[in-house]
């Protein structure tokens, strides 16, 4: 009888998650959404457990925090340009069916992947069912609880369990990190094994990083970025002057999308002519302050994650990688 007692009691515990209005709340509108029924639904959430450290990182995210500098070495240095075309050399022929199938160049998805989980070494120390129910819930998110519910959707459709997964803190999954909705809309069987596999299959993830940026508009060989050459009053300003520049537009900002007359016009002069639209980005690199031009490329990369600073640590890895990998082959 005691040990009856105990066990009704420890369920009981246990299934609390579900009882709270917010996850009530949750828990019909899952069901409504998709073809989850209720038992799937709450057999997912009963497994959920809140996660304080994944708060805490959400509240330091470098792209707000660190410098250009900072923020560049720890991405575009020596040890991920070595290791990225490793990874190239070691997935060669993979990467150049991709780059044909999808029209997207090698170095950016290897820089990508690169940057996400340093070539597959780091999926993250959490599971997505804790980070994105964290992230749904505290404070509460509809994007992150449609996140939660997407995630659900693919552990029942590839027969997956989220709590074994590997995630980031934010619920960025395999080898591209992505999140639950990109995972089931970008997401690439490319070994036509029947499951979208991005955590243990090289093929899908690498195949669904370069779909990623396909469909968000990548053209291959077009511009990405390029720096062009600032007179000497703008390249001698430091990080902190930069913040406090008056221009007539917005630099460093992926949404600014202006012609390179109206950036020369505006008090940034140089003497290059380039077509279409561009996004200036104005960063203090190793002890200079320097001029970068963002093309359409540089804006699809930005679709990835929402920060020039990461698209201009793409670019700039992706250069590098190509740059060893010409002088290797
Ligand atoms: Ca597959």
């Amino acid at each position: 009888m005691r040990f009856f007692l105990f066990l009704f009691l420890t369920l009981n515990v246990e299934s609390s998650i579900a009882e709270r209005d917010d996850v009530k709340e949750f828990i019909e509108f899952a069901i409504s959404n998709s073809d989850l029924d209720r038992d799937e639904v709450l057999a997912f959430i009963e497994d959920a457990k809140p996660s304080k450290k994944a708060v805490v990182l959400k509240n330091n995210q470098p792209e707000v925090k660190a410098t250009w500098d900072s923020y560049r070495n720890t991405r575009v240095s020596a040890t991920r340009i070595i290791n990225g075309l490793k990874f190239l050399l070691d997935h060669k022929i993979l990467l150049e069916n991709v780059e044909k199938d999808f029209g997207v160049s090698k170095f950016y998805i290897v820089s990508i992947i690169g940057i996400e989980t340093n070539y597959g070494r780091n999926y993250g120390s959490f599971n997505p069912l804790d980070a994105i129910f964290t992230r749904a819930f505290d404070p509460k998110s509809k994007y992150w609880q449609n996140e939660l519910l997407e995630l659900f959707k693919i552990a029942k459709r590839y027969n997956l369990k989220p709590k074994n997964m590997r995630s980031s803190w934010s619920g960025a999954m395999g080898l591209g990190q992505f999140i639950p909705s990109s995972y089931n809309s970008y997401g690439v069987d490319y070994n036509n094994d029947g499951v979208v596999d991005l955590m243990d299959s090289r093929e899908d993830g690498i195949a669904s990083v370069a779909n990623y940026l396909k469909v968000h508009g990548w053209i291959n060989n077009a511009l990405t970025v390029e720096e062009v050459e600032i007179e000497n009053r703008i390249s001698s300003l430091s990080e902190f002057q930069i913040d406090e520049l008056v221009l007539p537009y917005r630099i460093n900002n992926f949404r600014t999308k202006i012609t390179a007359d109206e950036i020369k016009d505006g008090g940034l002069e140089f003497n290059e002519n380039f077509s279409g639209k561009i996004t200036p980005l104005l960063m203090h690199q190793s002890g200079k302050t320097r001029l970068f031009l963002g093309f359409d490329n540089f804006r699809v990369i930005t679709k990835y994650n929402r920060s020039s600073k990461y698209a201009l640590a793409v670019h700039q890895l992706a250069e590098e990688i190509e740059k060893k990998y010409y002088e290797t082959i």
